[in-house]
């Protein structure tokens, strides 16, 4: 057993690596602040330096990264390598929209987190879950604050319903429940990173299953919007190595990022009635023909959610046409 097992490290990670480029040592990102961050190696956590001087071209380290490191004289422990990502949590940079923004990589399962005590955001869960399952992890609904539900809370129900393949868990840090089987999911060596907007208890969530107050837990406001208190990701140990937590600040806006395919996955149930539309790259819009219309025409499709899925389509679409416009700019530099 090697001593990073439990920071996820497996053996056919740990071979990959010496294969590669080679003397420096290898320790996971549990941390990254402004130009340096948190390695856990071997022998503990290391401060390091994040921009190498060997240049690593557009790659910055990101929480959950596995990378070597090296001592240089007169600069420090840099990290020198970063490994190839078997998973990667992203969304389109609210900043410059015609790039990624990591969040988190190497995770095994990404929970999406929804509040019982709010009512359910239907466009809001689908992005989430499309940016969880584009990740390449498993992803999870988690729907905290059950303690606060009132009885004609459904959203439980819906969310079983519609996505018959994604785990459903229910959690409460009040009264404990689901708690210790969100930690069974985890399981030694894996990792779960939490996703949603603020306020909705992911911090707290983190909380309970540490057993600690190791993380600032933030007063709800009167809008009933969590502040943003988390600010930092930091890769958390669970007691008794039983696995590894990820927390992330609330995410304001959510741009996917190459997300095709996920978002098929999100609304399988639309796509599955769209092979009977005349055109392959029917909007359902307006074409003559469209399964998905008839659908809605006869009650049994959501006309919103159709909307919703047009304009996620739409959006992708976009992202697209943008990258690819940065990318012949680039050439052309
Ligand atoms: N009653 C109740 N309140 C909760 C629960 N989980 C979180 N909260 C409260 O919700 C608020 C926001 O939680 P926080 O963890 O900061 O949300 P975050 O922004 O998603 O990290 C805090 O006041 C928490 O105490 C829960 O299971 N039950
Ligand atoms: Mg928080
Ligand atoms: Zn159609």
């Amino acid at each position: 057993m090697n001593e990073l097992a439990s920071w996820g490290l497996t053996a056919r990670r740990s071979q990959g690596m010496n294969g590669g480029v080679g003397c420096g040592r290898l320790g996971r990102v549990v941390r990254v602040d402004r130009g340096e961050c948190d390695v856990v190696t071997e022998r503990g956590v290391v401060r390091v330096l994040s921009d190498s001087v060997r240049a690593q071209g557009a790659t910055a380290p990101v929480t959950g990264d596995w990378v070597e490191i090296e001592y240089l004289d007169g600069l420090g422990t840099v990290i020198s390598e970063i490994c190839e990502r078997s998973t990667v949590v992203s969304r389109r940079d609210p900043a410059r929209r015609d790039i990624e923004q990591v969040l988190a990589t190497n995770v095994d399962l990404v929970g999406v987190v929804h509040g019982l005590d709010l009512p359910l955001v239907p466009s809001r869960l689908e992005r989430l879950l499309v940016v969880a399952i584009n990740s390449g992890a498993t992803p999870l609904l988690i729907l905290t604050k059950a303690d606060l539900r009132d009885s004609s809370n459904a959203t439980e129900d819906i969310l079983r319903s519609l996505y018959k393949d994604i785990a459903v868990l229910v959690t409460s840090i009040v009264d404990h429940r689901g708690l210790r089987e969100l930690a069974d999911c985890i399981g030694v060596g894996r990792t779960l990173a939490l996703i949603g907007t603020s306020g909705v208890g992911k911090s707290a969530l983190v909380n309970a299953l540490l057993g600690l107050e190791l993380l600032e837990v933030g007063e709800v406001r009167d809008d009933g919007q969590g502040r943003h208190i988390t600010t930092v990701r930091e890769l958390l140990m669970l007691p008794n190595e039983a696995g590894l937590v990820l927390d992330t600040p609330g995410l304001r806006s959510l741009g996917l990022w190459e997300a095709e395919h996920a978002l098929e996955l999100v609304f399988g149930d639309l796509e599955e009635i769209a092979v009977e539309c005349r055109f392959g790259d029917c909007t359902h819009r307006c074409e003559p023909a469209c399964a998905v219309l008839a659908g809605v025409a006869d009650g049994s499709i959501d006309a919103n959610r159709v909307a919703r899925y047009a304009d996620l389509v739409a959006e992708l679409a976009t992202q697209r046409r943008r990258e690819q416009r940065g990318n012949s700019r680039t050439r052309k530099a």
